[in-house]
């Protein structure tokens, strides 16, 4: 009976500034509308102890080792999972502005072995969708400056980009972001949501593996 009311685990991803913010709000505002739970969770979730420390990290405040902050990147998503798995068996779906995916992708930009980044997400629950928005880099630097935070520089986000495309996986629905208003993009966004929460409906929920 419970496997009837299950909600979706939906994730954006992608470079900086691709709009995965902007469309992941309007994604829970659309599913709302129409009745259906759902709810935006960002990762990190700086509003917790460990999101504190990366907040910090990432405004520059704080030095960690690359590994040690990557598990810290991780124990922010373990620390939601319980909940995460809660809301979606009640049948509430969940928005997703980053996840497992930009871990590996940025971790691995600074070096870190792709296996091992992937490793301490192992168990953590498995999105139904990815949604990885596309933009060439031109466009999106059209978009404007970056900011002041860590990894907010052109040569990092360009390896960001390299790992992101190696990291490619096959559970990946990829959407192109290029000259779309935010409407157009919405729009094909909802169609592939749809489906998705449709679909989870009779599929139990996975967990990510090693
Ligand atoms: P991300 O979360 O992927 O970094 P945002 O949603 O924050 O991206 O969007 C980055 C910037 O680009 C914001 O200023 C936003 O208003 C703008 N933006 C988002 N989507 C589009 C679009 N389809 N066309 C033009 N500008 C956009
Ligand atoms: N980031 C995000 C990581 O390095 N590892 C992770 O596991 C996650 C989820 O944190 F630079 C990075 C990616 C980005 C920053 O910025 C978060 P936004 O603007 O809050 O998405
Ligand atoms: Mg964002």
């Amino acid at each position: 009976m419970m496997a009837a009311t299950r909600g979706a685990l939906i994730v954006l991803e992608g470079c900086d500034r691709v709009g995965k913010s902007t469309q992941a709000k309007l994604l829970v505002e659309y599913l709302t509308k129409r009745g259906k739970p759902a709810k935006l969770m960002n990762f990190p979730d700086r509003s917790t102890t460990i999101g504190k420390l990366l907040d910090e990290y990432l405004k520059q405040g704080q030095e960690f080792d690359d590994h040690a902050v990557h598990l810290l990147f991780s124990a922010n998503r373990w620390e939601a999972a319980s909940s995460m798995e809660k809301l979606l068996k009640s049948g509430t779906t969940l928005v997703l502005d980053r996840y497992s995916d930009s871990g590996i992708a940025f971790s691995s930009a600074k070096g870190l072995d792709f296996d091992w980044c992937r490793n301490s997400d192992a168990g953590l629950p498995l999105p139904d969708l990815v949604l990885f928005l596309q933009l060439s880099q031109e466009e999106s630097r059209a978009r404007g400056g970056y900011g002041q935070e860590r990894y907010e520089k052109e040569q990092f986000q360009a390896t960001v980009r390299d790992k992101f495309s190696r990291l490619q996986q096959d559970n990946w629905t990829v959407v192109s972001a290029e000259q779309k208003s935010i409407e157009e993009l919405q729009c094909e966004l909802r169609k592939l949501v749809d489906a998705a929460v449709k679909s989870a409906l009779n599929k139990s929920l996975g967990h990510l593996p090693t």
